[in-house]
């Protein structure tokens, strides 16, 4: 790494002059620790702050780092009183009181994300949207790889951004979440996208305005601007003296859809993969297929090989996954829904009704936008987790429900449920962390339940 481009960028983005600043990274999970490694690489001082009493990386800072100050188990103030900039995880709040009093005597708030801006001159491709950020990112890492670039990807996706940069790349793809966008300023990405904006996250930010608007950071800068010409909030986002790429499933678009037999995905008048030919299922991928050849473009990747990259894509596990076909019922996971948007995309791939298995931790959404989907798409529902009875409350009277303790007892109602030609979808429009360790922890108990149907 280039310390003093580093600097250079850091004085100039957030006026951090490393003889007398005092950085506190605020908060000791993944991103904390990235935070960590990376700035000891630097002659910048820094201390670690953590709510918990045994943070995740406590143990390998303190082996690591035995000489950076931490402190854990509650947010001191006296921490905060001498820090002269916050680097907070995407995890912690920025309504801590805390740091709300930091901010107001003159504090700096910066991200990973802004270190990681200002460590590196290489061309960087940032995705958000309410759906579709790690399906996006992953395919544009492989198409990007595909036409020769070498790409490296993360942020929200797993591997924290600063990691990346171990990698040498020649391009980054960075998925990034509100709660990361909200605290990044000095992004600048060559190619940046919003993939769509549904209720998310409604118990962190203050509606659904605000969380428009911290997605809406990730257009800071100057590069082009891959808008969704299907969402009215996305495009409202558009900036007229940039340079702006869209798409759309459903119109016309830079990036659209040829409909027939056959769908085309189509660049203007030019046919470039038929949608036969992909893997991924649902129109919602088609639109992510879209915005990634489109993210492509716009940071000069070669077409042909972005589409035979395509072509091999077979998406990730917990997105509309396959599980098994049993006595005629197919069994689909779809886990990683975790929020109304990706529930209704779901069910709006199905042609006939279908078993939901739904529930979880509705995070502050009105459950109420569910109904109309629900009830042309659903034959039965069967709920579980904390907001169980709020969701049927909201889809009242629209389609049988019924409620289960757990997957293995939800499974088992479906498939009592379940005629031959049916599918049962587990698409849960919640996070969670209410009953399991993740969403990949709860896509897998319901696989192991379908298993034992077998
Ligand atoms: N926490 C505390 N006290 C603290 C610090 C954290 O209680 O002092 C809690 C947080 O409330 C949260 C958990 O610890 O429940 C993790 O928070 P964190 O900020 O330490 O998280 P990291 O381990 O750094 O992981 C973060 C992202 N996590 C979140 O935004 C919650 C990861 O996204 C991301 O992969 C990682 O950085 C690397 O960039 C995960 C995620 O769930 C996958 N993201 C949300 C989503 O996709 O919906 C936004
Ligand atoms: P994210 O990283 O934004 O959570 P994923 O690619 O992991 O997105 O997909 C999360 C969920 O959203 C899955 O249920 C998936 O089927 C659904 N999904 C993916 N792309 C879209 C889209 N463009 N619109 C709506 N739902 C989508």
């Amino acid at each position: 790494m280039d310390t003093a481009y580093l600097l250079d960028n850091l004085k100039r983005h957030f006026h951090l002059d490393p003889a007398s600043a005092r950085l506190l990274i605020v908060g000791l999970g993944a991103t904390g620790y990235s935070i960590a490694q990376f700035l000891l690489t630097t002659p910048i001082k820094f201390a670690v702050i953590d709510s918990r009493r045994t943070p995740p990386q406590i143990d390998s800072l303190r082996e690591q780092m035995p000489d950076v100050p931490v402190f854990c188990g509650g947010f001191d103030q006296s921490a905060f009183e001498v820090a002269t900039h916050l680097l907070i995880s995407p995890g912690i709040s920025l309504n801590e009181k805390a740091i709300r009093k930091a901010v107001a005597t003159g504090v700096v708030v910066l991200s990973d994300i802004d270190l990681f801006a200002c460590a590196t001159d290489k061309p960087v491709i940032a995705i958000t949207g309410s759906n579709g950020k790690s399906t996006v990112t992953t395919l544009m890492g492989d198409m990007a790889n595909a036409a020769g670039v070498k790409t490296a990807i993360g942020g929200n996706l797993g591997t924290p951004a600063l990691d990346l940069l171990q990698q040498d790349a020649e391009l980054y793809v960075l998925e990034l979440s509100s709660f990361q966008l909200e605290r990044t300023s000095a992004l600048n990405a060559r190619a940046a996208t919003v993939l769509n904006l549904s209720p998310d996250h409604l118990d962190r930010h203050a509606d659904m305005a605000d969380y428009a608007q911290q997605k809406q950071r990730i257009f800071r800068g100057d590069g082009a601007m891959i808008l969704n010409a299907d969402d009215t909030m996305v495009m409202a986002m558009r900036e007229s003296e940039r340079h702006c790429l869209t798409f759309s499933v459903k119109g016309d678009a830079d990036f659209h859809l040829r409909h027939g037999d056959d769908d085309h995905l189509m660049q203007g008048d030019q046919a470039l993969v038929s949608a036969s030919e992909l893997q991924l299922e649902g129109s919602h991928n088609l639109a992510n297929a879209l915005a990634a050849l489109a993210l492509g473009h716009a940071v000069g990747l070669d077409m042909n090989a972005m589409c035979r990259a395509l072509k091999r894509y077979k998406g990730l596990p917990h997105r509309m996954q396959r599980v098994a076909d049993v006595e005629g019922v197919r069994w689909v996971n779809d886990s990683k829904a975790t929020n109304i948007g990706a529930c209704i995309a779901a069910l709006e791939g199905y042609r006939r009704k279908v078993i939901l298995i739904a529930g979880g931790d509705a995070k502050g959404a009105d459950m109420v936008e569910l109904k109309p989907i629900v009830a042309t798409k659903a034959k039965a529902v069967i709920l579980l987790g904390k907001d169980a009875h709020l969701i049927a409350q909201a889809i009242a009277d629209s389609v049988p429900t019924h409620f289960a303790d757990n997957m293995k007892q939800a499974v088992r109602i479906a498939a009592n449920l379940a005629e031959a030609g049916d599918s049962v979808l587990l698409s849960p429009a919640c996070a969670s962390l209410d009953q399991y360790k993740s969403y990949a922890d709860r896509g897998n108990q319901f696989a192991e339940a379908v298993m034992e149907l077998t």
